[in-house]
C-alpha cells in the first residue's frame, strides 16, 4: 500500500529535502503551506506535481484537523517553525504561538481525528542552550537560551506527553545544525557562502558576522531528513539526537569558504556587534550514538565537503547556472 506523508514546513529547507527523499521512497507525499502575497515556493518548485499542496497555518487550528481529513496521512512530519533564533528575541510571542503551541495545535487535531498517526517533531540543539554536558545526547539537560529554544523545549515535551497519554507514535528527533544550498540566507553558513560568491563576483565588498567565536556542529540537511524518516519508521516511538559529533567555530566556516574561492577572509570579514545576540549559544556539539546504533543512520558528508557544496552553489546560482538540485 502506498504510504502518505504530510509535512508542515514544506516551502523551507527541510521541507523540500524531506519530500524528495520521501517521493523517491514512494510515498504520497502532501504539504502544509501559508498563504503568501509572493511567491514562496521556490524549493519545491523542482518537484512539480508530484507534491500536493494545501494551505494551512500552525495558528490555525481548523486548517490543521480539516488537512488531516482530506489528506489521511501515515505519517505527519512537523517541520514549521518561527525557526530563525533572533527574530525569536523581537517576536517571542509569535514564536512561541507558531514554534510551541504549533506543535499542540497539531498534536491535538491528531488525537481528535486519527490515534494512529505517525507525529515527527523538529527538535532542536538550541534546547541545550548553556550546555550542560560535552558532547550532549538524549539525557543531556536542557538550558535554552532564545525565546526559539524555549519554545521547542515545549514542543519537545508535549510530544512527549502526547505519545504516554494517548499511545501516539510520537517522536523528537533533536537535530543539530543542518546547512545546505537550500538554508535560508539569514542564517550563518549561508550568509557566508552567499557573501563569498557576491564577493568573488565583484558584487559585494565585504561582510559583516556577528559572534565568529561561536561553535556548532554542522551536518548536511540532505542527511538529515534520512534521520526523520527512520524515526517514524522505528520499531517504537523514540527520541534521538542527531549530529556529526563534529564542531567548529564560524570563524573556520568563514576561514573555509574564502579559501574554496581563493580568497582570504581577513581581507572581507568585519565584525558587527548589532548582530551579537542578547543570550547566544557559545558552543554545541552532539552525540548521536544512540542513532546511529538503534537508526543505522550514519552522517555522509563532512564539514568541508559541505562548505565547498554551498560555496559552489551560490557561486552557480549568481552564474545562473544551478539546476536547484
Ligand atoms: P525553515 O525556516 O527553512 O522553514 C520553516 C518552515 O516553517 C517554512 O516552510 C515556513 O513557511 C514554515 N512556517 C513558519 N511559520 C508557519 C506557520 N505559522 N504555519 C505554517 N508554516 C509555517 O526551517 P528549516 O527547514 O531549516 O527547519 C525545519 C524545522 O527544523 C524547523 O522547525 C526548525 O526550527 C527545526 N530545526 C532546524 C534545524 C536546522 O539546522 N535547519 C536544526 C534543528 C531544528 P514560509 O516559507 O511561509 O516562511
Ligand atoms: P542557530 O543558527 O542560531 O544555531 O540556529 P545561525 O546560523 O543563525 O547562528 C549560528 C551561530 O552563528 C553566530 N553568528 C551569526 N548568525 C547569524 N545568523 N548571522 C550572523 O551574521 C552571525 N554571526 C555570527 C550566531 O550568533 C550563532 O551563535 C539554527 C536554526 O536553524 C534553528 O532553527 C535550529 O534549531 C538551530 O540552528 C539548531
Amino acid at each position: 500500500m502506498t504510504r502518505t506523508a504530510l509535512i508542515t514546513g514544506i516551502t523551507g529547507q527541510d521541507g523540500a529535502y524531506l519530500a524528495s527523499f520521501l517521493l523517491d521512497k514512494g510515498y504520497r507525499v502532501h504539504g502544509i503551506h501559508r498563504r503568501s502575497s509572493t511567491d514562496n515556493l521556490e524549493r519545491v518548485a523542482h518537484l512539480g506535481d508530484r507534491v500536493q499542496l494545501h494551505c494551512g497555518d500552525l495558528l490555525d487550528s481548523h486548517s490543521l484537523l480539516r488537512l488531516l481529513e482530506q489528506t489521511t496521512p501515515h505519517e505527519v512530519y512537523n517541520l514549521a517553525a518561527q525557526s530563525f533564533v533572533p527574530a525569536s528575541f523581537d517576536q517571542p510571542l509569535l514564536t512561541s504561538e507558531v514554534t510551541a503551541l504549533g506543535a499542540l495545535r497539531l498534536l491535538e487535531a491528531i488525537r481528535q481525528f486519527d490515534t494512529s498517526i505517525r507525529y515527527y517533531q523538529a527538535s532542536s540543539s538550541e534546547m541545550f542552550g548553556r550546555v550542560q554536558q560535552e558532547p550532549q545526547n538524549e539525557m543531556t539537560p536542557f538550558w535554552p537560551r532564545s525565546p526559539y529554544g524555549v519554545a521547542k523545549v515545549y514542543a519537545h515535551w508535549i510530544t512527549i506527553n502526547y505519545r504516554e497519554s494517548y499511545g501516539i507514535f510520537a517522536c523528537n528527533g533533536i537535530l543539530f545544525n543542518h546547512e545546505s544550498p537550500w538554508r535560508g540566507k539569514e542564517f550563518v553558513t549561508r550568509k557566508i557562502s552567499d557573501a563569498v560568491a557576491r564577493i568573488k563576483l565583484g558584487r559585494q565588498k565585504t561582510l559583516r558576522l556577528g559572534n565568529l567565536d561561536a561553535q556548532r556542529d554542522w551536518g548536511f540537511a540532505g542527511d538529515y531528513v534520512q534521520a526523520m524518516w527512520r524515526i517514524l519508521n522505528h520499531k517504537t516511538p523514540d527520541d534521538f539526537v542527531i549530529a556529526t559529533g563534529v564542531k567548529h567555530s564560524v570563524l573556520e566556516f568563514a576561514e573555509l569558504a574564502f579559501e574554496h574561492a581563493d580568497m582570504d577572509f581577513r581581507e572581507f570579514v568585519e565584525v558587527d556587534p548589532g548582530l551579537l545576540r542578547p543570550a547566544d549559544v557559545h558552543t554545541l556539539c552532539g552525540d548521536a550514538s544512540k542513532a546511529r546504533s538503534e537508526l543505522k543512520w550514519e552522517p555522509k558528508v563532512d564539514f568541508r565537503e559541505l562548505v565547498g557544496m554551498m560555496v559552489e552553489a551560490d557561486l552557480a546560482r549568481l552564474n545562473g547556472e544551478w539546476g536547484g538540485g
